[in-house]
């Protein structure tokens, strides 16, 4: 995860560790921490690389960003079931057609469900806007050199989107098929999103995102005919890494498929109403 690859929002110490004592955590402060992490720098080390630091210590530190994450993904955790909302965190490497499927989702069930979704991405509001342009609220949380959103950004864009009870919130994470695996932002399910054209050994290259997944939706398969895609091995990789994994293959630009994904998210959906509302 990032601390071992060193790029967790450019510099090891998040700025929720140095929050942490300055003030409890709420979610109701209405703070926005957005840039407000350029102070405390010449505290605490500031590089996964830096010179100094032994692997233990840097094993440490990751230990803590994730325990700490932890802590915030159980706050969302509650905030969802106290309101009988699905959240789901969508996972891929970029251009797998996460925000398409969204759109095409929300084109479909904004007449049923309230729906909102959290966009995160490392610069722009470009997928926020192309969500807002369907007519649902979209919140941008930008993490400039992060690769993964991480459940404390989470916590305060659900502040600001104000969901009703029975909600369903997406959450598009950061394109990157690595480090959002290891980061929970207290979702009900990761859903990963695998292209065809990316090659069918995706699963077995990144098995900790796969594992991690309670759904793979095999996307673009209008796109079949031209590749050499061998959907039943990958399916085979998937549950390799995956044996619980459930699997549905796509298009989001021609809707086949569509039905049995709106059917999922409809039964996901009523489960947690039924368990929580
Ligand atoms: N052929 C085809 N293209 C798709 C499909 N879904 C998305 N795309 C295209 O893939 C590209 C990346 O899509 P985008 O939704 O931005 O992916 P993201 O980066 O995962 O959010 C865009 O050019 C989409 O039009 C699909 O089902 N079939
Ligand atoms: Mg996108």
């Amino acid at each position: 995860m990032c601390g071992i690859c060193g790029c967790g929002e450019g510099h090891i110490h998040s700025h929720d560790e140095q929050h942490d004592h300055e003030h409890p955590h709420d979610h109701h402060h209405g703070h926005d921490h957005e840039h407000g992490h350029h102070h405390h720098h010449e505290h605490g080390p500031e590089h996964a690389h830096a010179p100094g630091l032994t692997q233990a210590r840097m094993v440490q530190i990751e230990q803590d960003i994730l325990a700490k994450n932890n802590r915030y993904a159980d706050e969302n955790r509650c905030y969802f079931a106290d309101r009988g909302m699905l959240a789901l965190n969508l996972v891929s490497s970029p251009g797998s057609g996460k925000t398409t499927l969204l759109t095409e989702t929300i084109t479909r069930l904004k007449g049923e469900l309230d729906i909102a979704v959290i966009e995160g991405d490392q610069q722009t509001a470009r997928d926020a806007d192309r969500i807002r342009a369907t007519g649902v609220p979209a919140v941008q949380i930008n993490t400039g050199k992060g690769c993964h959103l991480d459940a404390h950004r989470v916590g305060h864009a659900l502040e600001s989107l104000k969901l009703p009870n029975h909600s369903l919130l997406f959450i598009e994470n950061v394109g990157n098929l690595v480090c959002p695996s290891a980061f929970d932002l207290g979702e009900a399910h990761k859903v990963v999103i695998l292209s065809v054209t990316e090659g069918e050994d995706k699963p077995i290259k990144y098995p900790d995102m796969f594992h991690a997944a309670d759904l793979m939706i095999l996307n673009k398969i209008d796109l079949l005919p031209y590749l050499d895609f061998d959907v039943e091995q990958c399916i085979r990789y998937a549950k390799q890494v995956n044996p619980r994994i459930k699997v549905l293959s796509l298009s989001a630009k021609t809707g086949e498929g569509m039905e049995s994904w709106l059917k999922w998210l409809k039964a996901e959906l009523e489960l947690q109403r039924i368990e929580y509302a």
